[in-house]
């Protein structure tokens, strides 16, 4: 077993922890969470963990979080005011070591030696430790943990230890951690365990085998409680106990389907094949994944190692087989948000599933498709038409934002985003395109991304009204920049809006050529008729966007230009977020930008600033940016990545990376993905250029001085193309598929397998 322990050898690979500490426990758990898109585990030690919180700073704080997640389980906890939440199910890696009666805890005896290391390459968990207990006993153990990337349903942990004395009274329990799981048990069984959400009547059923071999021989467990195996025996110094645990875990929609046959099914295959096998088809996943969707670059080991991180939990976030959830705001990695989707799935996410791994994708977008009828009812309650999609999202696609939290005195603060922040709507609609124009999915393009395109346009048409000014204005609104509340004519919003109108307009043109019976057929379902297209055109020609043409600058939202200056560049050294410092009200009376808003409309629609456009908003925005979102620092890095501004790029790109990378004590609610994918966008979509959205694969490279080479592989309409960029050249090769164009800064060649294309830069 010893050698399974081992961390991949290659440098870059591997990130460590050492040592523990209750400031940095929960945040260490986010960092090295495991995922497969249906499970997610943090990773909280798994042995000798005794108390899991502790009292700090006066409050009393958790200082571990061990928590284990099952996608799309959603229920509606005591929380007030209530919304829909992830909830966690049992801990099933919980393992205790009793010595002469003794349990081996953490903040008992001296801990010699505690590392635990996120092996990326094989998307593992491997710990080691030494701990010597007040009885002067040195325990060693060595553990490997996984969420099967090969059979999503499927988690494996193994454990090996070693004692350095003989005759010690030995006692090792294996248990699913029950406590604090939020749902009522409808089966217990020896190998096997179902709880029903109280609330939404989901089923989660899980099973488990486990094993102790000592010195190579199997031992019998003893199994007082169901889930729970002991094992006793007096030690031997130096003698190794390997001990073995697969789980099989299967969810249900509704309380009549009973998961149960289908985790057993699972284990009882898992078991047959064993972990060595689990083991290894779980690292050719992983091989195959980091085939498709590794970076490599040359001259910058931090940003690489960054880069990996990023794509790790991209990887381990996404699930193609399940097109029923999204990704959360912390994907499933922590309980901030309670596990809501947003925004950031679509704008900060999407790019990498549609590049990389486009089925991950078409399963995120279709989790749309099916949740356009919530998107209907919100549209239809606030006396819109279309689809207005949540501003937050769980699993049936009702509204799931707070109405308020409590702020720190205890009073309500209300929460306005659900209400107003509808860029929502565009944004999936952005996604929608994009995924379809990368990847030619027709199939999806016909029978649900252009239903989606209409009816986000049929939206924006009912919302952008008409007024004497004779413009059409989008009033009442939240941008990106969640500072200011309540705004009329937010440019991203308007912008989007506009284009989301355009795009589903072109869409419809395209349907009718293409697939005229499913254009008429679903302009019948929606009853779409030629006056209502053209007012769709209409607001094309007429939504205000806030641009001034004599400047080239957009107004961020109506009045934005008039708000009082203030020198945000003397607030980076606060500890605190600019709007706690200076109070909300002096925060909604001043040029200060929460994140990328207009910064984010030059990323997205770069078509709609000609000439010096860009740089003209950049320079005037990003010096009133506060950041004080960890979606911002990698949407500025895009953005000034295509300006040709690599420091500025590789500065924001850093400040990205240290969010989950630093331990940042945010990360306690679990790793920001959205700033991830941002990261990904930067490298990939900034300094290369990728347009996925053009007639042929685009790239504009613009690689800082610093790097020597970005090499990377993308999907692009059923081709797999490996792209290596390095100073003066760009080179392409076909690595799957037919013969295609490649444009490389405004030239186009064709590119044809075996022969790879060269462009000079
Ligand atoms: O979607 C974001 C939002 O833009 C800023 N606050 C956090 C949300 C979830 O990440």
């Amino acid at each position: 077993m010893l050698e399974v322990l081992r961390p991949t050898q290659e440098p870059g690979w591997v990130l460590t922890h050492e040592g523990y500490s209750v400031l940095t426990e929960s945040a260490v758990e986010s960092r090295f969470a495991l995922g497969n898109g249906f499970l997610g585990m943090r990773a909280a030690r798994s042995t000798g963990r005794g108390p899991t919180w502790v009292s700090w700073l006066g409050y009393i704080r958790w200082a571990s979080w061990p928590r284990c997640y099952v996608a799309g389980l959603f229920d509606m906890p005591n929380t007030e005011p209530p919304v829909p939440a992830l909830v966690p199910v049992a801990d099933w890696s919980r393992i205790r070591l009793i010595l002469d009666g003794e349990p081996l805890v953490v903040r008992e005896g001296e801990i010699l030696h505690g590392m635990r290391r996120l092996d990326m390459r094989r998307g593992v968990l491997l710990s080691e430790w030494t701990h010597r207990t007040p009885a002067q006993v040195t325990a060693k153990g060595h553990e490997l943990r996984l969420l099967s990337l090969a059979d999503r349903s499927v988690g494996l942990q193994l454990q090996q230890i070693v004692l350095d004395r003989d005759d010690i009274d030995v006692r090792l329990e294996a248990s699913f951690g029950l406590a604090g799981v939020g749902m009522e048990p409808v089966r217990l069984e020896n190998d096997l365990g179902a709880w029903r959400t109280e609330g939404t009547g989901k089923v989660v059923a899980m099973a488990g085998a486990a094993s102790l071999h000592l010195d190579g021989a199997l031992a019998d467990p003893e199994r007082p409680f169901p889930l729970r195996w002991i094992w006793r025996w007096r030690s031997k110094a130096g003698q190794v106990a390997q001990f073995a645990r697969l789980v099989a875990v299967a969810r249900a929609e509704r309380s009549e389907e009973d998961p149960a046959p289908r985790a057993a099914a699972t284990l009882t295959r898992s078991t047959s094949v064993g972990w060595r096998a689990i083991l290894k088809a779980h690292e050719s996943a992983w091989d195959a994944h980091w085939s498709d969707s590794g970076i490599v670059i040359d001259g910058d080991d931090d940003l690489q190692r960054a880069l990996r991180f990023a794509v790790y939990h991209l990887t381990s976030a996404a699930n193609p087989s399940d097109d029923r959830v999204s990704i959360g705001a912390r994907a499933l990695t922590g309980d901030a948000y309670f596990g809501h989707v947003f925004w950031d799935t679509e704008i900060y996410l999407l790019p990498f599933y549609t590049a990389v791994w486009p089925e991950a994708a078409r399963a995120l977008l279709m989790y749309r498709f099916h949740t356009l009828p919530g998107a209907r009812s919100k549209a239809t309650l606030g006396g819109w038409r279309g689809a207005l999609y949540p501003w937050e999202s769980a699993d049936t696609g009702e509204e799931t934002t707070p109405d308020s939290v409590l702020g720190p005195d205890g009073k309500p603060i209300e929460i306005l985003t659900g209400k107003m922040e509808h860029h929502i709507s565009a944004d999936v609609a952005y996604a929608v395109w994009q995924y379809w124009r990368a990847t030619g999915d027709d199939d999806f393009f016909r029978d649900a991304g252009a239903e989606i395109l209409l009816e986000t346009a049929r939206f924006w048409a009912s919302r952008a009204v008409a007024e004497a000014d004779g413009r059409r204005h989008i009033r009442h609104v939240i941008g990106p920049d969640e500072y200011h509340e309540d705004v009329d004519d937010n440019a991203f919003t308007n912008v989007m809006a506009r284009w989301n109108i355009g795009c589903a307009l072109e869409a419809l043109d395209l349907l009718r050529k293409g697939w005229p019976d499913r254009a008429e057929a679903l302009r019948d379902k929606l009853a779409l008729d030629d006056q209502e297209l053209d007012d769709w055109r209409d607001a094309v020609a007429r939504i205000v966007t806030g641009l001034d043409p004599a400047t080239g600058l957009y107004e961020q939202f109506a009045g934005f230009h008039s708000l009082k200056q203030l020198n945000v560049a003397d607030y980076v050294d606060h500890a605190l977020p600019i709007d706690v410092v200076i109070g909300r009200e002096q925060t909604q009376s001043s040029q200060v930008i929460k994140q990328a808003d207009v910064v984010a409309l030059i990323a997205l629609l770069p078509q709609e600033f000609p000439g010096q456009g860009a740089e003209i908003n950049f320079r005037h925005y990003e010096p009133r940016c506060a950041h004080g979102s960890s979606l911002s620092a990698a949407m500025h890095a895009r953005v000034a990545a295509r300006l040709g501004a690599s420091d500025t790029a590789l500065r924001y790109m850093r400040e990205t990376a240290s969010l989950d990378l630093d331990l940042d004590p945010n990360s306690a609610g679990g790793v920001r993905i959205a700033g991830l994918g941002g990261l990904w966008q930067a490298a990939i979509l900034g300094i290369a250029g990728l347009n996925l959205a053009g007639d042929t694969l685009e790239l504009d490279p613009k690689l800082p001085p610093q790097w020597d080479t970005l090499s990377f592989k993308v999907w692009w309409r059923g081709r797999s193309v490996g792209l290596s960029v390095s100073r003066p050249m760009l080179e392409a090769r076909l690595m799957a598929g037919d013969g295609m164009d490649v444009t490389v800064a405004g030239v186009t060649q064709h590119l044809t397998p075996g022969s790879p294309l060269r462009f000079e830069l």
